[in-house]
């Protein structure tokens, strides 16, 4: 091997080199000529194995190309790389390119059946009353759900509550809330001030005003020196935060064996206002709920002192609630699950 040699060699590799690392298609491409060129067993390496056989005055000019040599190849695939990866970059960003103004793909949001929402807002304006919420038990005994609430077997009002019974002799579906209430009066001291909203049943033929299986919400407050006049002012709040400010409403005298006195309440007409028209049967008012003074009978089933504590009490229906308030005439529209019905109350 002689110098001239030697020399057209590093230069062939130079040329040839630089013509590769211009012709790399990618940046994996220019790694891989990198180790192919300048790694410990690559071609520049090979080159240089030849300058063991030259005379030691001409190695340090061999030495000086070689350098020269590796000096381009690395400027020439550092260029080559930078280039790439800027391409690259751009190529990138315009593969992921993200349209941020296109609009979102609307999500279906499910709302509330009305029957749960009438509950809601029955509990929510009871609740700025300091009036809790209590859940009971759907299954119950003849004693709880009759006989303490002064309905004893064979009592003719029975037949108001016609009744689903299951297979354990004394047990029933609860024919009402009223039986939770017992339980509450059982259980708490008073004062007393629970809302108890639920699933009730009855052995019912199912009409436009009647179902089997019905929502009830029943309240109770029990305390010393708790009169009808309460009663009548918790009542009248209620209607104006439901139903509207300003409106007039009444007490007629009910009848439940559970209260006395009993009460209807009744709500000026929410579509005629007063002169009474088809919808409140020409009578210009509305009946919303039941209620009553606690018979004392009831308080002491309830472990209560009726010389010392009195109570009231009242009862509704939510979907009856939601009729007067949204003008439906049917309720099995909360039954059917009808979609072009409950999509109205997003
Ligand atoms: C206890 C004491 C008294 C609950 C009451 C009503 C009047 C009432 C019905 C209205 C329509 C229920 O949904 S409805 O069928 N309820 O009118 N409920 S007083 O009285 C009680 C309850 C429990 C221990």
């Amino acid at each position: 091997m002689d110098l001239a040699q030697l020399t057209r060699d590093l230069e062939d590799l130079r040329s040839e080199a630089l013509a590769q690392a211009a012709a790399a298609p990618d940046t994996t491409a220019v790694e891989a000529l990198e180790i192919e060129l300048l790694g410990k067993k690559g071609r520049l390496t090979g080159v240089l194995r030849g300058i063991g056989g030259l005379p030691a005055e001409d190695r340090p000019r061999v030495g000086a190309i070689a350098n020269a040599v590796r000096e381009a190849i690395e400027a020439a695939l550092r260029e080559r790389g930078a280039a790439l990866r800027g391409g690259e970059l751009e190529a990138r960003l315009r593969r992921e390119r993200l349209d941020v103004t296109t609009p979102g793909r609307p999500l279906r949001r499910g709302s509330l059946h009305p029957s749960i929402e009438a509950m809601a807002d029955i509990a929510r304006i009871f609740a700025q009353f300091g009036f809790v919420v209590v859940e009971s038990p759907e299954v119950e005994d003849d004693l709880k759900n009759f006989q303490m609430l002064n309905i004893p077997p064979d009592h003719p009002a029975r037949d108001l509550w016609d009744t689903l019974y299951v297979d354990q002799p004394g047990n029933l579906l609860r024919t009402h809330t009223s039986p939770g209430q017992i339980r509450v009066m059982q259980s708490m001291a008073p004062p007393i001030r629970v809302l108890l909203p639920g699933r009730c049943y009855r052995y019912e033929a199912v009409d436009a005003s009647h179902g089997f299986e019905f929502f009830q919400v029943e309240g109770l407050m029990v305390d010393e020196g708790t009169t009808l006049a309460d009663l009548k002012g918790l009542l009248d709040q209620f209607a104006h935060a439901m139903f509207g400010a300003g409106r007039k409403t009444r007490f007629r005298p009910g009848y439940y064996p559970f209260t006395e006195p009993s009460v209807a309440f009744d709500v000026e007409c929410l579509v005629c206002g007063g002169p009474g028209c088809p919808a409140c049967g020409r009578t210009g008012w509305m009946t919303i709920l039941g209620a009553g003074m606690v018979h004392p009978v009831v308080l002491q089933y309830g472990g209560l002192d009726p010389e010392r504590y009195q109570g009231f009490a009242f009862g509704m229906g939510p979907e009856r609630i939601s009729m007067l308030k949204h003008g439906i005439t049917d309720l099995r529209l909360f039954m059917d699950n009808d979609l072009r019905f409950l999509e109205q109350f997003r």
